[in-house]
């Protein structure tokens, strides 16, 4: 039998066509058929049968390591969220979202209603380990945090893309499906700059610059010196930003002569005046950010240099620049929209950490930790993440996440986080269960909504999360919602009919400066985002006194940590490191590389693909964790977003003996 689906490992959202022989997943392909993607699809998605046949596939409801039945633990589960509830308040039980809550549509609705219904402040998802700079940012300068600035795969423009590697990752906020024959036309077309401290695939489409990491901010800070001495869109700024805010970006960025900032990045003067050159001639640019820079301490300033930059050239909504997907369930561009003021719309993060903000409901991942040990914490709810392998302060987080009094862990296979688990919601994976792309449409790279049926029927004593949910809900008092599964067909009429809806035009151009910003202007230099660049000005750690430092990377075959152990999904594990900084070591050596966090083992590969100073480390194996080397400290957390520094830290790295 062959069935139609969408991909739910990542917001690309393929069409996949998913061939089934009894109960069995023999083949996924692309969707040749499927409007949004064409065909295209990726080793993860291809490899989606293997994680439903996982050898250690959760099969069904534990209490801890003791099987049990449905009624028994969610009888038990709810009697102790209650109790927890009643003697410790809302906020003792806590939430946290992974990657793959947003990816189950009606399950994490679901689980927001019951958290809602809870009324608990506490929060947590992997935004404030991934991408919280970006939405800050956002919010900062346009009032939306929500905005996702996106390349038009169909509208090549110049591109320069900053700390991502869309030909594995297929892009960190907006996506791209095929992303070598869409970088590639780039490439040969108006151009593709790559700033990468790694000569990553993406680089190699490109002109690549092998930045210093910590350097980032100082690159683009030049480049928009230069623009705005001659190169910027004088009439565009005139009417959609304050004049005084331009003069304020103007001193920001005035300290940053290129030849400053090339000494910082170590790169050559005229790759930055050749890119500022490529920008002139353009008129237009789309500069991409991905965790490279969002994981660094400068995330902030460099994301909002990138946007900075954008906007002084007109590029945003322009044809030759980044669109803004309103979401195809949401169709933002079809409501007024309330911009956040200007300082926006921090809370304080958690009772253990005050100084850490709270942003976009959510509280910072840094004060986990502190929050259980405190006791503020006593009960954590999993929803489709991995804490035990993604979240930093491993050393410390690990051993309490054994101490709560609940943990419950909805997924799919055995991971870290399970192994910890007072409750273990086994719980339908994509082929399972019916599903909505409510939550990921923003990332696609058109407005699209989609919905798909379970292909394969549940297997063993799976439940789908959103019964799962439902079903704790009621016995915590929340009524079931018998619209759920209709939402998206409610919302997108067209989905009733058909599973995929591709909006007509698929991209909307200017929606955000009619309905989104303050009286049509950008605001372009807030004050904390000002007050960051000086502050990197003065930091007394230039980048170039630090002898080695970590930065992260995805593999091809695996999702974070998803796959890692199935369909040949393990094989990107090496320490990517530059012979001069590893002296002694040998291609394939084993090493130690420590943090003053902790320390991690694994083999070296010993390559000029990345510069020297730099040790380039995988994210999302258990083995090689690298949350181990991470710390939640307070100068390891940025105090503006809440973010976690993990990328750009220092280390050191040994050979072990052969
Ligand atoms: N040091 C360091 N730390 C990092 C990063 C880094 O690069 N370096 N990266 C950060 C980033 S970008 C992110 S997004 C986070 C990721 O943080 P998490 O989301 O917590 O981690 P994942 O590894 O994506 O965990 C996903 C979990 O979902 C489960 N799963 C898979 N499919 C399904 C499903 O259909 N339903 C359910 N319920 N569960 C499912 C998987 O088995 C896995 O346990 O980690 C962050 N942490
Ligand atoms: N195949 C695959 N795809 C994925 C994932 C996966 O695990 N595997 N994870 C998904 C998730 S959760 C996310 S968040 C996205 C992330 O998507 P991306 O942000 O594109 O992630 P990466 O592919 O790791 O690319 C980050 C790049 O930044 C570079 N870098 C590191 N530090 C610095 C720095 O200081 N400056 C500069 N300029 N560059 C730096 C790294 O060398 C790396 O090449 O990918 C998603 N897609
Ligand atoms: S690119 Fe993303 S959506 Fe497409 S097959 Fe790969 S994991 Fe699935
Ligand atoms: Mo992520």
């Amino acid at each position: 039998m062959e069935h139609r689906t969408f991909c739910r490992l990542c917001p690309v959202l393929c069409g996949l066509v998913v061939t089934t022989e009894d109960d069995r997943v023999v083949s996924v392909r692309g969707d040749a058929d499927h409007p949004l993607t064409r065909g295209y699809s990726c080793p993860k998605g291809r490899a989606l049968g293997a994680l439903h046949h996982h050898p250690r596939r959760l099969d069904a409801p534990r209490l801890g390591d003791e099987v049990t039945s449905w009624d028994a633990l969610l009888d038990d589960l709810a009697a102790r969220l209650r109790a927890i509830v009643d003697a410790h308040g809302p906020d003792a039980v806590a939430v946290y979202h992974g990657t793959h809550s947003w990816n189950d549509g009606f399950g994490r609705m679901r689980v927001e209603a019951l958290a809602r219904h809870l009324r608990t402040k506490s929060i947590y998802s992997a935004i404030s380990v991934d991408a919280i700079a970006r939405l800050t940012v956002a919010e900062l300068v346009s009032g939306l945090g929500a905005l996702v600035p996106a390349i038009d795969p169909d509208a090549p423009a110049l591109t320069v893309l900053v700390g991502t590697n869309p030909v594995v990752s297929h892009g960190h906020a907006g996506t791209l499906a095929d992303p070598v024959r869409v970088l590639r036309r780039i490439a040969q077309g108006p151009g593709l700059w790559v700033l990468d401290p790694r000569r990553t695939e993406t680089a190699r489409l490109g002109r690549h610059l092998a930045v210093r990491p910590g350097a980032d901010a100082a690159v683009l800070a030049s480049v928009l010196r230069e623009l705005l001495r001659d190169g910027h869109d004088p009439q565009y700024l005139a009417s959609h930003a304050h004049a005084d805010d331009v003069a304020r970006l103007r001193a920001a960025v005035e300290p940053w002569d290129v030849a400053r900032a090339a000494a910082r990045a170590d790169v050559d003067e005229r790759d930055i005046d050749a890119l500022v050159d490529a920008i002139r001639r353009a008129g237009r640019v789309i500069v991409g950010t991905g965790t490279g820079t969002t994981m660094s301490a400068e995330a902030n300033v460099v994301e909002w240099l990138a946007w900075a930059i954008q906007i002084v050239t007109g590029s945003f909504e322009h044809p030759q620049g980044a669109w803004f997907n309103p979401g195809a369930h949401a169709r933002l561009d079809r409501r007024d929209v309330a911009a956040a003021p200007a300082e926006g719309r921090a809370v304080p993060g958690a009772p253990s950490r005050p100084a850490l903000p709270g942003r976009f409901g959510e509280r910072p991942c840094a004060a986990l930790a502190d929050e259980i040990e405190a006791g503020n914490v006593r009960a954590l709810v999993v929803v489709g993440g991995d804490p035990a392998t993604a979240l930093p302060d491993h050393t410390r987080l690990a051993p309490l996440l054994r101490t709560l009094e609940v943990l419950a862990v909805a997924d799919v296979v055995e991971t870290g986080t399970v192994a910890a688990a007072t409750h273990v919601l086994a719980v339908a994976g994509p082929l399972e269960r019916d599903d909505t792309n409510w939550y990921t449409d923003w990332f696609a790279s058109a407005i699209c909504a989609q919905r798909t049926d379970a292909i394969v029927p549940l297997g063993a004593d799976r439940r789908a999360m959103h019964e799962v949910f439902t079903a704790l809900g009621a016995r915590l008092g929340l009524a079931p919602d018998e619209s759920l599964l209709r939402r998206s067909t409610d919302r997108v009429p067209e989905l009733a009919t058909s599973p995929v809806h591709l909006a007509e035009p698929p991209r909307v151009r200017g929606w955000v400066h009619e309905r989104v910003l303050p009286g049509g202007r950008w605001r372009v230099a807030p004050p904390p985002l000002v007050e960051q660049l000086e502050a990197l000005g003065e930091r007394a750690r230039d980048p170039a006194t630090t002898p080695l430092v970590a930065i992260p990377r995805r593999a091809p075959r695996r999702m974070n940590s998803t796959l890692h152990d199935v369909a040949r999904g393990d094989d990107d594990s090496a320490l990517w490191v530059h012979p001069s900084s590893a002296p002694g070591v040998t291609d394939g050596d084993e090493v130690e590389l420590s943090s003053r966090a902790g320390t991690i083992r694994a083999r070296a590969r010993v390559t000029t693909d990345i510069r020297e100073g730099v040790v380039s480390v995988p994210h999302g194996l258990a083995a090689q964790n690298v949350a181990l080397l991470t710390s939640t400290d307070d100068d390891a957390v940025d105090p503006l977003s809440g973010m976690v520094t993990q990328s750009g830290f220092a280390v050191s790295l040994r050979p072990l003996p052969r």
